[in-house]
């Protein structure tokens, strides 16, 4: 940061550009730097999803084709406008090995980071943040994939999942309250669902908030671990098991609510950094809640709405990780094809052989897919499209796959020099393990695609049997789908929404 100072440019100097440029003020055609949260599982009935939609035959192009464009030349100017300083910082100022090596992000990054607004990306504008779109957000994130990845978890951790809770369901007082500090990271953002015998099993969490008998507070209980900024962070999203009662029985059930927890409520405290593989510049510890008495209006989200909130904010924050790791695909590919031009063996270059060529392909198709996967999604997001778990899950995975096989092919091209620490490579791929684990294991998140579409599907048909057995007063829906068969028979796109009775 400080030789980028002594060259008068500044960090502020895009943040104050960013601020004056008018350019900005325009509209997007869709814009959403107010985020709002729904719980996708209520727009389940109409999706427009494209993934969805194939688990039933439908083609559904409306969210993909064409390639969904949503930022405006001029929102397109002010991005660029932050992407060069930001790709200049990363490399002239951030320290990847140094900040492994001292297992923290060094005071001067973390500096320059807040400084660029990077610890309140998508925070509105009026709450302290930059207020960027998905679009946005994603080429921001595949600048910090590129240059290091414990950087980008901690950024991630952070906002991503950590307080992106309170931006999607906080009420206007929380948002208040919380945000500010948050974006400028005067404070910083931990997520905590996982529990020692909580998982994937996301649901069998045993943590528990009792609300008081003057219901002015909730008393929490239980511990959380792998928390990424778990000890670092003041301000928490907690998931914990509540007596919910319902309405309609009377009867009494364990739900999972959410809650805003802060680090200086007493009853709170935290691990040790965890040793790890990779990522090791970013914090990742055990949290604890002993007797924490949280105050009744930080519930977030509403009672017992706190699983709908975990997996939404999970669906949320995955987009990045596709654009993060598009961003060190596209660093390790650079590398790889740096040393295949320059490298000589029995009298030609590498990138002579043919071996060499078809890694190289290969390497670039992955990098060609998930980049353009990322900004579908974001796009969608930016849309504002309900329901895009599946290709949000469906990015993750391919995203964490493909850059773990393209980073491995580099090692693989660049021999003994890829295995030595000094080229950066083996910390890349050593960061890169566990992105196939977190955020949901690949495992899981294949199991939820193939279900989550299966079930869909399934209650198309259900609504279609009982249309059957009833067809008085069905006549629409039966049309529809006999429109939809037939369309699907000559291959047109089949999207339900685009049925209108004119087409008979
Ligand atoms: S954070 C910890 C991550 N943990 C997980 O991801 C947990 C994984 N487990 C699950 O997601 C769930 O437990 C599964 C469901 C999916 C297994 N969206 O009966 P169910 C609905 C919307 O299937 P279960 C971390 O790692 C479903 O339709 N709705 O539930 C930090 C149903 O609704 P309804 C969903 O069998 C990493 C209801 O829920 C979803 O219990 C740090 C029940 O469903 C969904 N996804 O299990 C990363 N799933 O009742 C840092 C289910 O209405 C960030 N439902 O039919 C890095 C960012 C990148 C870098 C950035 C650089 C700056």
């Amino acid at each position: 940061m400080l030789r980028l100072i002594q060259r008068g440019m500044g960090l502020k100097w895009w943040r104050q550009l960013w601020a004056k440029s008018s350019l900005r003020l325009l509209p997007p055609s869709y814009a959403v730097p107010d985020q709002k949260g729904s719980y996708s599982s209520h727009a389940k009935k109409e999706s427009t999803s494209f993934v969805t939609n194939i688990f039933n035959g439908h083609l559904a192009p409306e969210n993909v084709f064409p390639f969904p464009s949503v930022l405006s030349p001029e929102q397109a100017q002010a991005l660029q406008a932050m992407v060069d300083p930001c790709t200049r910082f990363f490399q002239e100022v951030n320290d990847p090995a140094a900040n492994e090596e001292l297992e923290t992000i060094q005071e001067e990054t973390l500096a320059g980071l807040k400084d660029m607004g990077c610890f309140g990306l998508q925070v509105p504008e009026e709450l302290g943040g930059i207020g960027l779109t998905n679009t946005q957000y994603a080429r921001m994130v595949e600048v910090v994939g590129m240059h290091d990845l414990g950087v980008g978890i901690a950024l991630g951790a952070h906002q991503s999942i950590g307080f992106k809770g309170i931006l999607l369901f906080g009420t206007k007082s929380q948002k208040e309250k919380y945000l500010p500090k948050l974006a400028t990271g005067e404070v910083h953002a931990a997520f905590c669902l996982t529990e020692p015998s909580s998982g994937s099993d996301a649901a069998s969490i045993q943590t528990t908030a009792e609300l008081s008998p003057c219901e002015r507070y909730y008393t929490l209980n239980g511990g959380k671990i792998w928390i990424s900024n778990g000890g670092t962070a003041e301000i928490f999203t907690v998931f914990a098991k509540t007596r919910v009662k319902d309405v309609t029985t009377g009867e009494e059930k364990d739900k999972i609510s959410a809650f805003i927890v802060e680090r200086a409520f007493k009853g709170v405290t935290s691990g040790p950094p965890e040793q790890k593989m990779g990522i090791k510049c970013s914090n990742t510890a055990e949290v604890h809640f002993d007797g924490v008495q949280v105050p009744a209006e930080n519930l977030l989200g509403g009672l017992g709405r706190g699983f709908q909130v975990a997996m939404h904010i999970l669906n949320n924050g995955r987009f990045g990780m596709a654009s993060a790791l598009a961003g060190t695909m596209r660093g390790v590919l650079r590398k790889a094809v740096e040393h295949a031009a320059n490298r000589r063996q029995f009298g030609s270059a590498l990138s002579r052989f043919g071996a060499i060529q078809e890694k190289l392909a290969r390497m670039a198709m992955l990098l060609y897919v998930t980049e353009a996967m990322a900004y579908v999604l974001s796009a969608n997001m930016d849309m504002k499209v309900p329901d895009y778990r599946l290709e949000a899950a469906i990015s993750k995975i391919f995203a964490s796959e493909a850059a773990w096989t393209v980073t491995d092919e580099a090692i693989q091209i660049l021999g003994g020099m890829g295995y030595m620490k000094e080229t950066g490579v083996e910390k890349v791929l050593r960061d890169l393990r566990i992105f196939r684990i977190f955020e949901g294991t690949n495992d899981i998140l294949r199991l939820f695609v193939a279900l989550g579409g299966m079930k869909h599907a399934g209650e198309e048909l259900q609504r279609l049997q009982k249309s059957l057995s009833n067809p008085v007063g069905k006549v629409e829906a039966l049309c529809k789908e006999i429109v939809m068969r037939a369309k699907r028979q000559e291959g047109q796109p089949t999207d339900s929404l685009v049925y209108s009775p004119s087409t008979f």
